[in-house]
């Protein structure tokens, strides 16, 4: 196996499988490694690059889970611990319109004591504020959770949380699949293999979704393969995620904080390239810039990534864990951002449909 030799397969349109997703990670010659990426990503998407028009809302950071690499989680009586109320929630979402968001992000603690119908007025709330309003909310790890709460099955929850407004899912709780690492990093969190089924069932039940990965931390870069392995076979037969986002851990504040864990600038374009080269079945490589930071984000609009998230507004999970990005970015900011690496800025609506381009 050559890089000659994938590159050659690649460029035919064929797959490339885990072992040479494997080569490609160990391959030296970054810059290749991203001319790679570009081409395959340019053939599907042209020169460009997608962002949008968002706000996050992470309406609780209490919750029942304690994972190791999460430096937002609070028990109920830590300090710090907050939930919002749905007032604020509102308000939030006012402040949003007003600034020409399309798509609310939602995601929060497993909260021990909140009720169901919580989550069905949070999403409707939302929606009384603007019917227009995208609601991007739960991950598969939050619908396992209200599942148990509701006592309903995954897709009556996901029934009820539809009609209140639920739109699409982000693609957050993923972590790393492989069962090894995953009892070290969040021993309570659903198994990666539960995450995959009630994703199949998202996606049965016609909503789009995301799909994360998060790198830097205790993984081996067969592990990450792996993680995009099934993600995929899963692809293959739902169609149903839309964009795959590697998170960058962060290691601050959280119990993972081991020498040497959190990545390099390197091994963050690498990762995106050789996603964009294995990952053929998946449109949208996004940089979510909150862990990446802004420079690598942009750097990456060069090695295969074809989106960037958005302007966010009020992010408190990779903040909580030291990311030294700002809290938002502006829509021109973002419009510089990609112009200056001599792409074509489009606005984009949840489901990837063109709004305007720049
Ligand atoms: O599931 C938690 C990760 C995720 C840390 O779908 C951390 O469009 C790095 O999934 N360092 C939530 N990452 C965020 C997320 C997301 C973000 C942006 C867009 C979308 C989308 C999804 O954040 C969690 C976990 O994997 N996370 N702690 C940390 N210390």
């Amino acid at each position: 196996m050559t890089f000659a030799s994938i590159s050659e397969k690649v460029l035919a349109g064929g797959r490339i499988d885990e072992a040479e997703a494997l080569f490609l990670n160990g391959h030296e010659d970054l810059l290749a490694l991203g001319d790679l990426a570009q081409t395959v990503n340019e053939r599907r998407n042209g020169r460009k690059v997608f962002f949008n028009v968002n706000r996050h809302i992470n309406h609780t950071n209490i919750c029942v889970n304690r994972c190791r690499f999460c430096a937002f989680f609070r028990t109920a009586e830590q300090p710090g611990a907050y939930l919002m109320s749905l007032d604020e929630i509102r308000t939030r979402a006012q402040e949003a319109v007003g600034q020409g968001a399309t798509e609310i992000h939602v995601v929060g603690g497993l909260h021990p004591d909140l009720p169901f119908e919580f989550y069905l007025e949070m999403l409707s709330t939302i929606k009384a504020v603007s019917p227009d309003l995208h609601v991007k909310a739960f991950t598969a790890v939050e619908i396992a959770y209200l599942a148990d709460l509701a006592k309903l099955s995954i897709p009556e929850t996901l029934e009820r949380l539809k009609q209140a407004g639920l739109g699409s899912l982000p693609g957050g709780g993923a972590e790393i699949f492989a069962p090894e690492v995953r009892d070290q990093l969040c021993p309570e969190k659903i198994s990666g293999a539960k995450w995959l089924a009630i994703m199949e069932q998202v996606h049965e039940a016609g909503l789009k979704s995301n799909a994360t990965m998060l790198y830097g931390h205790l993984e081996t870069v067969a592990d990450r393969v792996d993680h995009m392995r099934q993600l995929r076979e899963l692809q293959d037969r739902t169609g149903g995620f839309q964009v795959f986002i590697p998170l960058a851990f962060q290691p601050e504040h959280s119990q993972l904080k081991l020498a040497g864990s959190g990545t390099s600038g390197v091994d963050d374009l690498r990762t995106l390239s050789v996603a964009r080269i294995y990952l053929d079945n998946f449109a949208n490589v996004k940089a979510y810039w909150v862990m990446l930071g802004e420079k690598i984000a942009q750097v990456s609009l060069a090695f295969g990534v074809n989106d960037l998230d958005g302007t966010v507004v009020e992010e408190r999970i990779g903040h909580d864990a030291g990311a030294d990005t700002p809290q938002a970015m502006s829509r021109d900011a973002i419009i510089a951002m990609i112009r200056k690496a001599g792409r074509i800025p489009v606005e984009r609506d949840t489901l990837y449909r063109e709004l305007r381009v720049y």
